[in-house]
Protein backbone atom coordinates (compact mmCIF):
# COMPACT_ATOMS: atom_id res chain seq x y z
CA UNK A 1 0.00 0.00 0.00
CA UNK A 2 5.06 19.18 21.00
CA UNK A 3 3.85 20.17 23.05
CA UNK A 4 2.69 19.72 26.17
CA UNK A 5 1.38 16.27 26.48
CA UNK A 6 -0.65 14.66 29.10
CA UNK A 7 -1.74 10.44 29.38
CA UNK A 8 -2.93 7.91 27.51
CA UNK A 9 -5.57 6.26 26.25
CA UNK A 10 -6.12 2.71 24.29
CA UNK A 11 -9.14 0.09 23.11
CA UNK A 12 -10.42 -1.36 25.91
CA UNK A 13 -10.82 -4.99 24.91
CA UNK A 14 -9.50 -7.66 27.06
CA UNK A 15 -8.81 -10.15 24.29
CA UNK A 16 -7.05 -8.03 22.00
CA UNK A 17 -5.23 -6.78 24.52
CA UNK A 18 -4.14 -10.27 25.83
CA UNK A 19 -3.48 -10.74 22.20
CA UNK A 20 -0.92 -7.47 22.92
CA UNK A 21 -2.50 -5.29 20.87
CA UNK A 22 -3.38 -1.81 21.73
CA UNK A 23 -4.73 0.46 19.40
CA UNK A 24 -5.68 3.82 21.06
CA UNK A 25 -3.55 5.96 22.85
CA UNK A 26 -3.25 9.33 23.90
CA UNK A 27 -1.04 12.33 23.34
CA UNK A 28 -1.08 16.21 23.87
CA UNK A 29 -0.04 19.16 22.08
CA UNK A 30 0.29 22.64 24.18
CA UNK A 31 -0.68 24.39 21.50
CA UNK A 32 -4.64 24.41 20.71
CA UNK A 33 -6.73 27.33 19.09
CA UNK A 34 -8.88 29.31 20.97
CA UNK A 35 -12.20 28.66 19.22
CA UNK A 36 -11.73 25.42 17.71
CA UNK A 37 -13.87 23.40 16.76
CA UNK A 38 -14.08 19.76 16.63
CA UNK A 39 -14.59 18.14 13.36
CA UNK A 40 -18.00 16.82 12.04
CA UNK A 41 -17.97 14.24 9.86
CA UNK A 42 -19.27 13.83 6.58
CA UNK A 43 -22.31 12.51 6.22
CA UNK A 44 -23.14 8.63 6.19
CA UNK A 45 -23.77 7.44 2.98
CA UNK A 46 -26.63 5.00 3.99
CA UNK A 47 -29.66 6.73 4.10
CA UNK A 48 -30.75 8.98 6.82
CA UNK A 49 -32.80 7.54 9.56
CA UNK A 50 -36.72 8.26 9.94
CA UNK A 51 -37.16 11.60 11.38
CA UNK A 52 -37.61 11.39 15.02
CA UNK A 53 -39.06 13.57 17.76
CA UNK A 54 -35.81 15.19 19.05
CA UNK A 55 -33.23 16.60 16.79
CA UNK A 56 -30.14 16.06 17.05
CA UNK A 57 -27.33 18.64 16.30
CA UNK A 58 -24.21 18.88 17.55
CA UNK A 59 -23.04 22.83 17.96
CA UNK A 60 -19.20 22.60 18.62
CA UNK A 61 -18.53 24.59 21.75
CA UNK A 62 -16.17 27.44 21.87
CA UNK A 63 -13.28 26.20 23.77
CA UNK A 64 -11.20 28.83 25.53
CA UNK A 65 -7.95 27.44 26.06
CA UNK A 66 -8.15 26.96 29.03
CA UNK A 67 -7.77 24.09 31.97
CA UNK A 68 -7.58 21.04 30.11
CA UNK A 69 -4.18 21.74 28.82
CA UNK A 70 -1.73 21.30 31.30
CA UNK A 71 -3.35 19.05 33.65
CA UNK A 72 -2.59 15.38 33.69
CA UNK A 73 -5.12 12.55 33.43
CA UNK A 74 -6.14 9.81 35.36
CA UNK A 75 -7.50 7.00 32.26
CA UNK A 76 -9.87 4.30 33.52
CA UNK A 77 -10.04 1.02 30.62
CA UNK A 78 -10.58 -2.53 31.62
CA UNK A 79 -6.98 -3.18 31.10
CA UNK A 80 -3.58 -2.19 31.98
CA UNK A 81 -1.37 -1.09 28.40
CA UNK A 82 2.32 -3.43 30.08
CA UNK A 83 3.27 -6.69 29.34
CA UNK A 84 5.82 -8.54 30.78
CA UNK A 85 8.48 -8.92 28.06
CA UNK A 86 12.19 -11.00 27.88
CA UNK A 87 13.72 -7.81 29.70
CA UNK A 88 10.92 -6.98 32.29
CA UNK A 89 8.22 -5.35 32.27
CA UNK A 90 7.10 -3.13 28.68
CA UNK A 91 4.65 -1.39 26.85
CA UNK A 92 1.94 -3.84 25.10
CA UNK A 93 3.15 -3.04 21.43
CA UNK A 94 0.65 -1.17 19.65
CA UNK A 95 1.85 1.62 17.03
CA UNK A 96 0.46 4.21 19.07
CA UNK A 97 1.36 3.13 22.35
CA UNK A 98 5.10 3.63 20.77
CA UNK A 99 4.31 7.01 19.96
CA UNK A 100 2.86 7.94 23.37
CA UNK A 101 6.10 7.10 25.44
CA UNK A 102 7.71 10.34 25.30
CA UNK A 103 4.55 12.02 26.34
CA UNK A 104 3.72 10.12 29.15
CA UNK A 105 7.03 10.14 30.62
CA UNK A 106 6.84 14.77 30.25
CA UNK A 107 3.42 14.50 32.04
CA UNK A 108 2.20 11.77 34.54
CA UNK A 109 -0.87 10.45 35.38
CA UNK A 110 -2.49 7.76 36.09
CA UNK A 111 -4.15 5.04 34.35
CA UNK A 112 -6.99 2.24 36.15
CA UNK A 113 -7.46 -1.17 34.71
CA UNK A 114 -7.21 -4.69 35.16
CA UNK A 115 -4.36 -6.28 35.81
CA UNK A 116 -5.42 -9.47 33.55
CA UNK A 117 -4.45 -11.47 36.71
CA UNK A 118 -0.61 -11.09 36.44
CA UNK A 119 0.89 -10.58 39.60
CA UNK A 120 4.12 -7.92 40.44
CA UNK A 121 2.90 -5.18 37.89
CA UNK A 122 5.24 -2.08 37.96
CA UNK A 123 4.15 0.69 39.68
CA UNK A 124 4.70 3.10 36.48
CA UNK A 125 4.53 2.40 32.99
CA UNK A 126 7.62 1.72 31.84
CA UNK A 127 10.14 4.75 30.87
CA UNK A 128 7.65 6.96 32.34
CA UNK A 129 5.75 8.58 35.61
CA UNK A 130 2.74 7.36 34.65
CA UNK A 131 1.23 5.21 37.44
CA UNK A 132 -0.36 1.99 36.70
CA UNK A 133 -3.67 1.12 39.05
CA UNK A 134 -4.14 -2.39 38.80
CA UNK A 135 -7.40 -3.63 39.58
CA UNK A 136 -7.79 -7.33 40.67
CA UNK A 137 -10.44 -9.33 39.96
CA UNK A 138 -11.95 -12.83 41.29
CA UNK A 139 -12.34 -15.58 39.14
CA UNK A 140 -15.95 -15.25 39.71
CA UNK A 141 -16.01 -11.73 38.81
CA UNK A 142 -14.24 -11.92 35.51
CA UNK A 143 -17.05 -14.63 34.62
CA UNK A 144 -19.96 -12.84 35.67
CA UNK A 145 -18.50 -8.73 34.65
CA UNK A 146 -15.55 -9.47 31.72
CA UNK A 147 -16.72 -12.60 30.03
CA UNK A 148 -20.82 -12.45 30.89
CA UNK A 149 -22.15 -8.50 31.34
CA UNK A 150 -19.59 -6.76 29.28
CA UNK A 151 -19.49 -9.70 26.52
CA UNK A 152 -22.44 -11.35 26.42
CA UNK A 153 -24.68 -8.49 27.34
CA UNK A 154 -23.34 -5.19 26.56
CA UNK A 155 -21.39 -6.15 23.43
CA UNK A 156 -24.01 -7.61 21.56
CA UNK A 157 -27.14 -5.29 22.79
CA UNK A 158 -24.84 -2.44 21.51
CA UNK A 159 -23.90 -4.10 18.70
CA UNK A 160 -27.71 -3.99 17.32
CA UNK A 161 -28.13 -7.12 19.13
CA UNK A 162 -26.66 -9.06 16.29
CA UNK A 163 -26.47 -11.51 18.24
CA UNK A 164 -28.94 -12.21 21.05
CA UNK A 165 -27.61 -10.18 24.13
CA UNK A 166 -27.93 -12.93 27.55
CA UNK A 167 -29.46 -10.73 30.54
CA UNK A 168 -28.73 -12.80 33.67
CA UNK A 169 -28.93 -10.99 37.03
CA UNK A 170 -25.59 -11.97 38.85
CA UNK A 171 -23.80 -10.71 35.77
CA UNK A 172 -25.69 -7.24 36.22
CA UNK A 173 -24.99 -7.40 40.02
CA UNK A 174 -20.85 -8.45 39.15
CA UNK A 175 -20.56 -5.65 36.68
CA UNK A 176 -22.07 -2.90 39.22
CA UNK A 177 -20.01 -4.18 42.22
CA UNK A 178 -16.58 -3.99 39.70
CA UNK A 179 -18.01 -0.70 37.91
CA UNK A 180 -17.73 0.40 42.22
CA UNK A 181 -13.80 -1.11 42.56
CA UNK A 182 -12.79 0.67 39.32
CA UNK A 183 -14.58 4.20 40.57
CA UNK A 184 -12.78 3.99 43.99
CA UNK A 185 -9.70 3.49 42.22
CA UNK A 186 -9.99 6.30 40.19
CA UNK A 187 -11.26 8.68 43.25
CA UNK A 188 -8.03 7.16 45.38
CA UNK A 189 -5.53 8.50 41.98
CA UNK A 190 -7.81 11.68 41.83
CA UNK A 191 -7.36 12.80 45.45
CA UNK A 192 -3.27 12.78 44.74
CA UNK A 193 -3.84 14.77 41.39
CA UNK A 194 -6.94 16.98 42.45
CA UNK A 195 -6.55 19.20 38.83
CA UNK A 196 -6.25 16.36 36.61
CA UNK A 197 -8.86 15.16 34.41
CA UNK A 198 -10.68 11.85 34.35
CA UNK A 199 -11.47 9.71 31.48
CA UNK A 200 -13.31 6.38 30.81
CA UNK A 201 -13.47 4.43 28.36
CA UNK A 202 -15.99 1.97 26.54
CA UNK A 203 -18.99 -0.39 27.31
CA UNK A 204 -17.27 -2.32 30.40
CA UNK A 205 -17.31 1.01 32.22
CA UNK A 206 -20.62 3.09 32.42
CA UNK A 207 -21.30 3.81 35.71
CA UNK A 208 -17.96 4.47 36.76
CA UNK A 209 -18.62 8.51 35.46
CA UNK A 210 -22.09 8.97 37.87
CA UNK A 211 -20.13 6.73 40.62
CA UNK A 212 -16.80 9.14 40.51
CA UNK A 213 -19.50 12.39 40.23
CA UNK A 214 -21.54 11.41 43.25
CA UNK A 215 -18.32 12.13 45.52
CA UNK A 216 -16.70 14.99 42.97
CA UNK A 217 -18.99 17.05 41.84
CA UNK A 218 -17.11 19.57 40.43
CA UNK A 219 -14.30 16.65 38.97
CA UNK A 220 -14.03 16.98 35.11
CA UNK A 221 -15.05 13.91 33.42
CA UNK A 222 -15.10 12.56 29.87
CA UNK A 223 -16.52 8.68 28.60
CA UNK A 224 -15.65 7.67 25.13
CA UNK A 225 -17.40 4.77 23.67
CA UNK A 226 -15.71 2.69 21.07
CA UNK A 227 -18.55 0.98 20.03
CA UNK A 228 -21.76 1.46 18.39
CA UNK A 229 -24.74 3.34 19.88
CA UNK A 230 -28.10 1.07 18.87
CA UNK A 231 -31.88 2.00 18.30
CA UNK A 232 -33.48 3.46 21.41
CA UNK A 233 -35.84 0.46 20.22
CA UNK A 234 -32.82 -2.21 21.10
CA UNK A 235 -30.93 -0.22 24.17
CA UNK A 236 -34.82 -0.53 25.58
CA UNK A 237 -34.60 -4.24 25.70
CA UNK A 238 -31.51 -3.78 28.60
CA UNK A 239 -33.65 -4.67 31.96
CA UNK A 240 -30.75 -2.18 33.54
CA UNK A 241 -31.27 0.18 30.79
CA UNK A 242 -32.37 3.62 33.10
CA UNK A 243 -29.17 2.87 35.76
CA UNK A 244 -26.72 2.49 32.36
CA UNK A 245 -27.65 6.27 31.45
CA UNK A 246 -27.52 7.83 34.37
CA UNK A 247 -24.18 5.93 34.93
CA UNK A 248 -23.09 7.44 31.63
CA UNK A 249 -24.77 10.78 32.57
CA UNK A 250 -22.33 11.23 35.33
CA UNK A 251 -19.52 12.60 32.93
CA UNK A 252 -19.55 16.03 30.93
CA UNK A 253 -18.93 14.92 27.78
CA UNK A 254 -20.09 11.68 26.44
CA UNK A 255 -18.04 11.24 23.15
CA UNK A 256 -19.19 8.43 20.09
CA UNK A 257 -17.45 7.57 16.43
CA UNK A 258 -20.52 8.94 14.15
CA UNK A 259 -23.40 11.28 14.91
CA UNK A 260 -25.79 8.20 14.38
CA UNK A 261 -24.46 6.62 17.53
CA UNK A 262 -25.07 10.21 19.45
CA UNK A 263 -28.01 10.63 18.19
CA UNK A 264 -29.06 6.82 19.47
CA UNK A 265 -28.02 7.67 22.54
CA UNK A 266 -29.85 11.26 23.16
CA UNK A 267 -32.99 9.58 21.79
CA UNK A 268 -32.61 6.44 24.26
CA UNK A 269 -31.51 9.03 27.26
CA UNK A 270 -34.99 11.03 25.84
CA UNK A 271 -36.95 8.07 26.15
CA UNK A 272 -35.64 6.50 28.78
CA UNK A 273 -35.18 9.33 31.05
CA UNK A 274 -37.54 11.62 30.27
CA UNK A 275 -39.95 10.67 32.69
CA UNK A 276 -37.63 11.59 35.48
CA UNK A 277 -37.06 15.38 34.41
CA UNK A 278 -34.23 14.92 31.82
CA UNK A 279 -34.37 17.18 29.17
CA UNK A 280 -32.75 16.83 25.53
CA UNK A 281 -31.97 19.90 23.86
CA UNK A 282 -29.67 20.14 20.79
CA UNK A 283 -26.80 18.21 21.87
CA UNK A 284 -27.07 18.28 25.33
CA UNK A 285 -28.61 16.20 28.40
CA UNK A 286 -29.78 18.51 30.94
CA UNK A 287 -30.05 17.07 34.24
CA UNK A 288 -32.54 18.01 36.67
CA UNK A 289 -30.27 19.42 38.73
CA UNK A 290 -29.64 21.95 35.60
CA UNK A 291 -26.22 20.17 35.14
CA UNK A 292 -25.42 20.20 31.35
CA UNK A 293 -23.82 16.70 29.99
CA UNK A 294 -22.43 17.36 26.19
CA UNK A 295 -22.25 15.00 23.51
CA UNK A 296 -19.65 14.84 20.67
CA UNK A 297 -19.09 12.87 17.66
CA UNK A 298 -15.25 12.23 17.65
CA UNK A 299 -14.12 9.54 14.91
CA UNK A 300 -11.48 7.72 16.62
CA UNK A 301 -7.95 7.06 14.13
CA UNK A 302 -4.73 5.45 14.13
CA UNK A 303 -1.09 6.96 14.09
CA UNK A 304 -0.80 7.08 11.09
CA UNK A 305 2.94 8.79 10.46
CA UNK A 306 3.66 5.52 12.49
CA UNK A 307 1.90 3.41 10.35
CA UNK A 308 3.36 4.93 7.07
CA UNK A 309 6.25 4.64 9.14
CA UNK A 310 6.16 1.05 9.26
CA UNK A 311 5.17 0.52 5.41
CA UNK A 312 8.23 2.06 4.10
CA UNK A 313 10.96 0.33 6.78
CA UNK A 314 13.44 -1.27 5.53
CA UNK A 315 12.49 -4.50 7.07
CA UNK A 316 9.08 -4.21 5.77
CA UNK A 317 10.17 -4.44 2.52
CA UNK A 318 12.30 -8.00 3.38
CA UNK A 319 9.65 -9.28 4.76
CA UNK A 320 7.50 -8.30 1.58
CA UNK A 321 10.02 -10.43 -0.46
CA UNK A 322 9.59 -13.10 1.71
CA UNK A 323 5.77 -12.96 1.50
CA UNK A 324 5.45 -12.24 -2.43
CA UNK A 325 6.54 -15.70 -3.73
CA UNK A 326 4.02 -17.20 -1.53
CA UNK A 327 1.08 -15.29 -4.04
CA UNK A 328 2.84 -14.37 -7.24
CA UNK A 329 0.69 -14.44 -9.67
CA UNK A 330 -2.05 -14.33 -8.09
CA UNK A 331 -4.44 -11.02 -6.91
CA UNK A 332 -4.56 -10.98 -3.36
CA UNK A 333 -7.57 -10.37 -1.58
CA UNK A 334 -7.15 -9.60 2.54
CA UNK A 335 -9.14 -9.38 5.67
CA UNK A 336 -7.65 -8.54 8.97
CA UNK A 337 -10.13 -8.40 12.13
CA UNK A 338 -10.18 -9.80 15.71
CA UNK A 339 -12.32 -13.18 15.24
CA UNK A 340 -15.49 -11.09 16.10
CA UNK A 341 -19.39 -12.14 15.16
CA UNK A 342 -19.85 -8.51 14.61
CA UNK A 343 -16.99 -8.49 11.73
CA UNK A 344 -18.74 -10.25 8.89
CA UNK A 345 -16.49 -12.66 8.25
CA UNK A 346 -18.47 -15.72 7.59
CA UNK A 347 -20.69 -13.69 5.33
CA UNK A 348 -17.27 -12.78 3.23
CA UNK A 349 -16.20 -16.15 2.89
CA UNK A 350 -19.77 -16.65 1.63
CA UNK A 351 -18.76 -13.73 -1.19
CA UNK A 352 -15.54 -15.36 -1.92
CA UNK A 353 -17.23 -18.33 -2.51
CA UNK A 354 -20.06 -16.83 -4.64
CA UNK A 355 -17.39 -15.25 -6.46
CA UNK A 356 -15.30 -18.60 -7.25
CA UNK A 357 -18.59 -20.36 -8.14
CA UNK A 358 -18.90 -17.48 -10.57
CA UNK A 359 -15.66 -16.82 -12.51
CA UNK A 360 -13.59 -20.46 -12.38
CA UNK A 361 -10.38 -18.87 -14.18
CA UNK A 362 -10.03 -17.04 -10.01
CA UNK A 363 -9.53 -20.43 -8.70
CA UNK A 364 -5.91 -20.32 -9.73
CA UNK A 365 -5.86 -16.65 -9.83
CA UNK A 366 -6.60 -15.28 -7.05
CA UNK A 367 -6.09 -15.39 -3.23
CA UNK A 368 -8.24 -14.69 -0.01
CA UNK A 369 -5.72 -14.30 3.01
CA UNK A 370 -7.67 -14.23 6.38
CA UNK A 371 -5.89 -13.29 9.40
CA UNK A 372 -7.72 -14.05 12.47
CA UNK A 373 -7.12 -12.60 15.82
CA UNK A 374 -8.40 -14.96 18.81
CA UNK A 375 -10.76 -13.54 20.63
CA UNK A 376 -12.76 -13.89 23.85
CA UNK A 377 -12.90 -18.03 23.22
CA UNK A 378 -14.54 -17.92 26.62
CA UNK A 379 -17.53 -16.52 25.33
CA UNK A 380 -19.72 -19.45 23.77
CA UNK A 381 -20.34 -17.70 19.97
CA UNK A 382 -17.29 -17.08 19.58
CA UNK A 383 -16.14 -20.64 19.57
CA UNK A 384 -19.08 -21.21 17.24
CA UNK A 385 -17.80 -18.91 15.11
CA UNK A 386 -14.33 -19.97 14.98
CA UNK A 387 -15.89 -23.25 14.10
CA UNK A 388 -18.09 -22.28 11.31
CA UNK A 389 -15.52 -19.84 9.73
CA UNK A 390 -13.13 -23.20 9.34
CA UNK A 391 -15.52 -25.10 8.27
CA UNK A 392 -16.31 -22.81 5.82
CA UNK A 393 -12.66 -22.25 4.73
CA UNK A 394 -12.34 -25.78 4.33
CA UNK A 395 -15.63 -26.12 2.07
CA UNK A 396 -13.67 -23.97 -0.39
CA UNK A 397 -11.04 -25.11 -0.39
CA UNK A 398 -12.52 -28.63 -1.43
CA UNK A 399 -14.49 -27.09 -3.77
CA UNK A 400 -11.93 -24.92 -5.56
CA UNK A 401 -8.74 -25.92 -5.63
CA UNK A 402 -7.11 -27.15 -9.00
CA UNK A 403 -5.17 -30.22 -9.04
CA UNK A 404 -1.55 -28.84 -8.95
CA UNK A 405 -2.46 -25.51 -8.08
CA UNK A 406 -2.76 -24.08 -4.12
CA UNK A 407 -5.28 -23.41 -2.27
CA UNK A 408 -7.56 -20.19 -2.92
CA UNK A 409 -7.84 -19.42 0.67
CA UNK A 410 -5.30 -18.88 3.18
CA UNK A 411 -5.98 -18.40 7.06
CA UNK A 412 -3.88 -17.51 9.66
CA UNK A 413 -5.33 -17.57 13.33
CA UNK A 414 -3.28 -15.88 15.24
CA UNK A 415 -2.16 -11.68 16.20
CA UNK A 416 0.63 -10.42 14.21
CA UNK A 417 3.45 -7.80 15.41
CA UNK A 418 2.61 -4.44 13.20
CA UNK A 419 5.18 -4.95 10.98
CA UNK A 420 4.75 -8.19 10.27
CA UNK A 421 0.94 -6.75 9.62
CA UNK A 422 2.19 -3.65 7.35
CA UNK A 423 3.73 -6.32 4.77
CA UNK A 424 0.33 -7.89 4.54
CA UNK A 425 -1.02 -4.41 3.68
CA UNK A 426 1.14 -3.41 1.29
CA UNK A 427 1.16 -6.85 -0.79
CA UNK A 428 -2.70 -6.88 -0.54
CA UNK A 429 -4.17 -5.60 -4.01
CA UNK A 430 -8.01 -5.32 -1.82
CA UNK A 431 -8.63 -5.00 1.50
CA UNK A 432 -12.15 -6.76 2.40
CA UNK A 433 -13.30 -4.74 5.65
CA UNK A 434 -17.07 -6.38 5.50
CA UNK A 435 -18.33 -5.81 9.38
CA UNK A 436 -22.46 -5.99 9.92
CA UNK A 437 -21.77 -3.25 12.38
CA UNK A 438 -18.39 -1.64 14.02
CA UNK A 439 -17.76 0.99 15.98
CA UNK A 440 -15.00 2.37 13.94
CA UNK A 441 -12.68 0.03 12.18
CA UNK A 442 -9.32 1.10 12.19
CA UNK A 443 -8.01 -1.97 9.95
CA UNK A 444 -9.33 -0.09 6.90
CA UNK A 445 -7.22 2.96 8.08
CA UNK A 446 -3.96 1.41 8.45
CA UNK A 447 -4.08 -0.22 4.90
CA UNK A 448 -5.25 2.65 3.63
CA UNK A 449 -2.07 4.61 5.23
CA UNK A 450 0.36 1.86 4.15
CA UNK A 451 -0.71 1.28 0.86
CA UNK A 452 -0.66 5.21 -0.08
CA UNK A 453 2.55 5.26 1.72
CA UNK A 454 3.99 3.07 -0.64
CA UNK A 455 2.45 4.41 -3.60
CA UNK A 456 0.41 0.96 -4.09
CA UNK A 457 -2.96 0.99 -5.86
CA UNK A 458 -4.72 -1.54 -3.33
CA UNK A 459 -8.64 -1.26 -3.26
CA UNK A 460 -10.81 -1.09 -0.21
CA UNK A 461 -14.07 -2.95 -0.17
CA UNK A 462 -15.92 -1.68 3.17
CA UNK A 463 -18.94 -1.89 4.80
CA UNK A 464 -21.44 0.86 4.70
CA UNK A 465 -22.40 -0.72 8.60
CA UNK A 466 -18.92 0.68 9.99
CA UNK A 467 -18.15 4.29 11.65
CA UNK A 468 -15.26 4.53 9.21
CA UNK A 469 -17.54 4.45 6.10
CA UNK A 470 -18.80 7.81 7.33
CA UNK A 471 -15.31 9.28 7.08
CA UNK A 472 -13.86 7.21 3.89
CA UNK A 473 -16.78 7.18 1.07
CA UNK A 474 -14.22 7.25 -1.53
CA UNK A 475 -14.07 3.29 -0.42
CA UNK A 476 -15.69 0.89 -2.39
CA UNK A 477 -18.83 0.75 -0.14
CA UNK A 478 -21.22 -2.42 0.47
CA UNK A 479 -23.50 -3.91 2.30
CA UNK A 480 -22.41 -7.55 3.62
CA UNK A 481 -25.87 -8.78 4.50
CA UNK A 482 -26.28 -9.19 1.02
CA UNK A 483 -23.88 -11.88 -0.11
CA UNK A 484 -24.21 -12.03 -3.44
CA UNK A 485 -24.18 -7.91 -4.05
CA UNK A 486 -20.77 -8.40 -1.47
CA UNK A 487 -19.30 -10.92 -4.31
CA UNK A 488 -20.48 -8.64 -7.14
CA UNK A 489 -18.59 -5.56 -5.16
CA UNK A 490 -15.54 -7.19 -4.92
CA UNK A 491 -15.62 -8.05 -8.44
CA UNK A 492 -16.29 -4.26 -9.42
CA UNK A 493 -13.48 -3.18 -6.63
CA UNK A 494 -11.30 -5.38 -8.72
CA UNK A 495 -11.89 -3.97 -12.20
CA UNK A 496 -11.22 -0.85 -11.12
CA UNK A 497 -8.40 0.83 -13.16
CA UNK A 498 -5.43 1.62 -11.06
CA UNK A 499 -5.57 5.43 -11.43
CA UNK A 500 -9.26 5.29 -9.75
CA UNK A 501 -8.01 3.53 -7.06
CA UNK A 502 -4.85 5.76 -6.75
CA UNK A 503 -7.44 8.55 -6.57
CA UNK A 504 -9.34 7.13 -4.05
CA UNK A 505 -6.76 5.95 -1.58
CA UNK A 506 -5.12 9.40 -1.99
CA UNK A 507 -8.27 11.03 -0.95
CA UNK A 508 -8.82 8.80 2.09
CA UNK A 509 -4.97 8.84 3.16
CA UNK A 510 -5.23 12.32 3.06
CA UNK A 511 -8.33 12.48 5.72
CA UNK A 512 -6.72 9.77 7.83
CA UNK A 513 -3.35 11.89 8.16
CA UNK A 514 -4.95 15.02 9.02
CA UNK A 515 -7.50 13.35 11.26
CA UNK A 516 -5.20 11.03 13.46
CA UNK A 517 -5.29 10.16 16.76
CA UNK A 518 -3.25 12.24 17.77
CA UNK A 519 -5.86 15.19 16.93
CA UNK A 520 -8.76 12.81 18.86
CA UNK A 521 -6.60 13.32 21.85
CA UNK A 522 -6.07 17.14 21.89
CA UNK A 523 -9.75 17.74 20.68
CA UNK A 524 -11.10 15.03 23.66
CA UNK A 525 -9.05 16.25 26.23
CA UNK A 526 -9.86 20.18 25.60
CA UNK A 527 -13.68 19.51 25.13
CA UNK A 528 -13.55 17.78 28.20
CA UNK A 529 -12.19 20.73 30.55
CA UNK A 530 -13.92 23.04 28.47
CA UNK A 531 -17.81 21.37 28.72
CA UNK A 532 -16.79 21.32 32.97
CA UNK A 533 -16.55 24.84 32.60
CA UNK A 534 -19.51 25.18 31.20
CA UNK A 535 -21.45 22.78 33.15
CA UNK A 536 -20.35 25.42 36.06
CA UNK A 537 -22.33 27.99 34.16
CA UNK A 538 -25.28 26.25 33.34
CA UNK A 539 -25.86 26.03 37.04
P1 LIG B 1 -11.88 -3.74 17.63
O1 LIG B 1 -13.20 -4.36 17.47
O2 LIG B 1 -10.89 -4.57 18.26
O3 LIG B 1 -11.96 -2.33 18.41
P2 LIG B 1 -10.56 -2.47 15.18
O4 LIG B 1 -10.88 -1.03 15.20
O5 LIG B 1 -10.65 -3.05 13.84
O6 LIG B 1 -11.47 -3.40 16.08
O7 LIG B 1 -9.09 -2.61 15.74
C1 LIG B 1 -8.39 -3.74 15.55
C2 LIG B 1 -6.93 -3.47 15.87
O8 LIG B 1 -6.38 -4.73 16.09
C3 LIG B 1 -6.22 -2.81 14.70
O9 LIG B 1 -5.27 -1.86 15.16
C4 LIG B 1 -5.51 -3.99 14.03
O10 LIG B 1 -4.25 -3.71 13.49
C5 LIG B 1 -5.35 -4.98 15.16
N1 LIG B 1 -5.50 -6.33 14.60
C6 LIG B 1 -6.59 -6.89 14.08
N2 LIG B 1 -6.31 -8.12 13.64
C7 LIG B 1 -5.02 -8.32 13.89
C8 LIG B 1 -4.13 -9.43 13.69
N3 LIG B 1 -4.50 -10.59 13.16
N4 LIG B 1 -2.88 -9.28 14.09
C9 LIG B 1 -2.50 -8.14 14.64
N5 LIG B 1 -3.25 -7.08 14.85
C10 LIG B 1 -4.50 -7.18 14.50
C11 LIG B 1 -13.00 -1.55 19.04
C12 LIG B 1 -14.24 -1.30 18.16
C13 LIG B 1 -13.84 -0.68 16.84
C14 LIG B 1 -13.04 0.61 17.09
C15 LIG B 1 -11.92 0.37 18.09
C16 LIG B 1 -11.28 1.70 18.51
O11 LIG B 1 -14.94 -2.51 17.95
O12 LIG B 1 -14.98 -0.39 16.05
O13 LIG B 1 -12.47 1.02 15.87
O14 LIG B 1 -12.40 -0.25 19.28
O15 LIG B 1 -12.21 2.57 19.05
Amino acid sequence: MSGTPTAVLFDVDGTLVDSNYLHTVCWWEAFIQAGHDVPLPREHPVPPPVAEPHTVRFTPMSTSVTDGLNRPVVAVANRLPVQRGDDGWELSPGGLVTALRPVMSTHPGAWVGWDGGTKGMPPTLPDSGVRLVPVGLSAVQIRNYYHGFANATMWPLLHNAIEKPRFERPWWYSYRDVNAIFADRALAALDERPDAIAWVHDYHLMLVPQLIRSRRADQPIGFFLHVPWPSPDIFARLPWREQVLTGLLGADLVAFHTDRYRGNFLRSCARQLGDSGIEVRDSSVILPDGRAVATVTAPISIDAAEFAEHATDPGTSARIEALAGQFSGRTLLLGVDRLDYTKGIVERLQAVELLLERNPELRTSLAFLQIAVPSRDDVREYRQLRDTVERRIGRINGLFTEPGNDVPVHYLYRGLPPRQLAAYYALADALLVTPLIDGMNLVCKEYVTVQQARGGSGVLVLSEFTGAAVELPQAVLCNPFDVEGLSYRIEHALRQPAEDRRKALAAMAEHIRTHDVHRWVTDQLAEIAARRDHARFFR
